[in-house]
C-alpha cells in the first residue's frame, strides 16, 4: 500500500532520524529535504543502499515473535529492486534459495523485489514461504501434505499447476503476481531447494517412516516497511530451530499431525493421556530433526541454545540503550517452555518501525 504524502514524509523523517542516529551519519537534515522534494515531485521517494541495508536489519531487530535476533546485524540484502515481472521473480527467487542454502551452511538472506509506488504495486509473492509442501483435499474430507497450504495448493491448480506426484511431502510451485498482473504459478528448479531426510539417532526403523522437511525457512509473504514505503515481496531467511519442525509442523493436529503414528511405532501406551505419550513422541521427533540436519550438515539450532541467546540480545541492547519489544506466546518454545530462560521472565510488546508486517489477506 501506499501512504498519503504527508504520512509518508512522516515515517521519512522518522527512519531517516534513526538511521543517521544509529550509524552516526550527522545531520539527518539534508537528507530529509532531498527526500520531501523527491515526494512532492513523484508522491515516494527511493531508499539508498545503506538504507535499504539498514531497514531490513532493523526491521529483523523489531520482529517481537523472532527469537533468532541477537545475529540481526549480520543479515545479507540482496538488492532486487528493478525486478518487478512475475517470471523474473521466481527466477531471483530460486537464486535466492540457492545462495542462501549453501549445501547446508545456512546464511540469514533478503531479496527486496520492487516497492509499492503510486498508482504502480509492487509483485507480490503468494506462497506463505518460498518451500512449502502442497496439502491435497481428498475426497475422505482429511489432506495428503500440509494441511496448512491446501489453500494455495488449491489456488495454484485452479491457475493450471498440474500437481506433483502425490507425495505428503510434494514442493509447491511459487504462485506470484507481477506488477499489474494476474498471478502464474512457477515450478521451483529442484536444485534450489534442499531437503532432509530424518532419522533417529537411536531408532534404525525410524528412517522407514519418510518423513523430511526443507532446509531452509523462507518467508515470503510479509510485506518489509522502511520509512513509510512498502516492500511486499521481500522475501527473507535465516535457519530452522528444530521445534519449529519436530514440535509444530510435523506435530500439530492439524499440520501433520505424526504424534499418534510416532507413538505407536514406540510402543508407548496411547490408551491414556498420563502416560505422557504425546510428551515422549514430541522429544522422540525433535532429537530426530536435530540429529538429521546435523548429519546433513544443514544449520539448526536448538530451543535451550536459542533461548539464551535471546537473553544475550537483550542484555546488549538495553546496554545500547535500545529498548526490545517482543512477544512471549511466540518466543517462549513450544516444547519444554520452562526449562529455558525465556519462560521465567515478560516483555514489553511495542511494535517498532521499520518491520516485517503480514499483508491483510486477499485471495481472489
Ligand atoms: C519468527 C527463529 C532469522 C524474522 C521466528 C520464530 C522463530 C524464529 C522460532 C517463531 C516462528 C513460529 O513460531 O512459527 C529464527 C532463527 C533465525 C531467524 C533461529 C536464524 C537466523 C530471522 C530473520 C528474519 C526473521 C533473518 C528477518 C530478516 C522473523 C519474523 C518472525 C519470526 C518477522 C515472525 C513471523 C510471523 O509473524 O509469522 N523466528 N529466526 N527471523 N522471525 Fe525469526
Ligand atoms: N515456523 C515456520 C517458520 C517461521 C520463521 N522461522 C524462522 N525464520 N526460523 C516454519 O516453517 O516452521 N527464519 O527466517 O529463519
Amino acid at each position: 500500500s501506499v501512504s498519503a504524502p504527508y504520512e509518508l514524509l512522516r515515517s521519512a523523517t522518522e527512519f531517516l532520524t534513526l538511521h543517521h542516529t544509529e550509524e552516526r551519519l550527522g545531520d539527518p537534515a539534508r537528507r530529509i529535504a532531498a527526500v520531501r522534494a523527491e515526494i512532492a515531485d513523484t508522491g515516494t521517494y527511493r531508499h539508498t543502499r545503506a538504507e535499504l541495508v539498514f531497514g531490513a536489519r532493523v526491521a529483523w531487530r523489531n520482529a517481537n515473535r523472532c527469537i533468532g535476533r541477537l545475529y540481526w546485524r549480520s543479515l545479507c540484502v540482496r538488492d532486487r529492486r528493478d525486478v518487478r515481472d512475475a517470471e523474473d521473480v521466481a527466477e531471483a527467487s530460486a537464486d535466492h534459495l540457492r545462495e542462501a542454502t549453501r549445501d547446508g551452511r545456512i546464511r540469514a538472506l533478503i531479496t527486496v523485489f520492487a516497492p509499492d509506488a503510486p498508482g504502480c504495486p509492487g509483485p507480490r509473492i503468494w506462497n506463505e514461504q518460498l518451500v512449502r509442501y502442497a496439502g491435497y483435499a481428498r475426497p475422505d474430507g482429511g489432506v495428503t501434505g500440509d494441511p496448512r497450504n491446501a489453500g494455495l495448493t488449491a489456488l495454484a491448480q485452479r491457475l493450471g499447476w498440474p500437481g506433483g506426484p502425490g507425495t505428503p511431502f510434494d514442493v509447491l510451485p511459487l504462485v506470484i503476481q507481477g506488477a499489474d498482473d494476474k498471478p502464474r504459478w512457477f515450478s521451483l528448479p529442484v536444485d534450489a531447494v534442499l531437503e532432509v531426510e530424518l532419522a533417529h539417532p537411536e531408532y534404525t526403523w525410524w528412517r522407514a517412516l519418510g518423513l523430511r522437511w526443507h532446509a531452509v525457512p523462507a518467508l515470503a509473504n510479509m510485506c518489509l516497511e522502511i520509512g513509510g514505503i512498502c516492500y511486499p515481496a521481500a522475501p527473507f531467511n535465516g535457519w530452522y530451530m528444530g521445534t519449529e519442525i519436530g514440535a509444530r509442523n510435523l506435530a500439530d493436529t492439524d499440520r501433520y499431525d505424526l504424534l499418534p503414528y510416532i507413538a505407536d511405532h514406540l510402543g508407548l501406551d496411547t490408551r491414556t493421556d498420563r502416560s505422557l505419550w504425546k510428551d515422549r513422541a514430541l522429544v522422540e521427533l525433535n532429537r530426530s530433526v536435530l540429529h538429521s540436519f546435523d548429519r546433513a550438515g544443514v544449520t539448526v539450532t536448538d530451543h535451550h541454545t536459542e533461548s539464551r541467546r535471546f537473553l544475550t540480545h537483550l542484555g546488549q541492547e538495553e546496554r545500547k540503550g535500545r529498548p526490545v519489544g517482543a512477544d512471549w506466546s511466540w518466543i517462549v518454545p513450544p516444547i519444554s517452555g520452562s526449562a529455558t530462560p525465556v519462560f521465567h521472565r515478560t516483555y514489553e510488546t511495542v511494535e517498532r518501525r521499520p518491520a516485517y508486517v503480514h499483508h491483510p489477506e486477499a485471495l481472489e
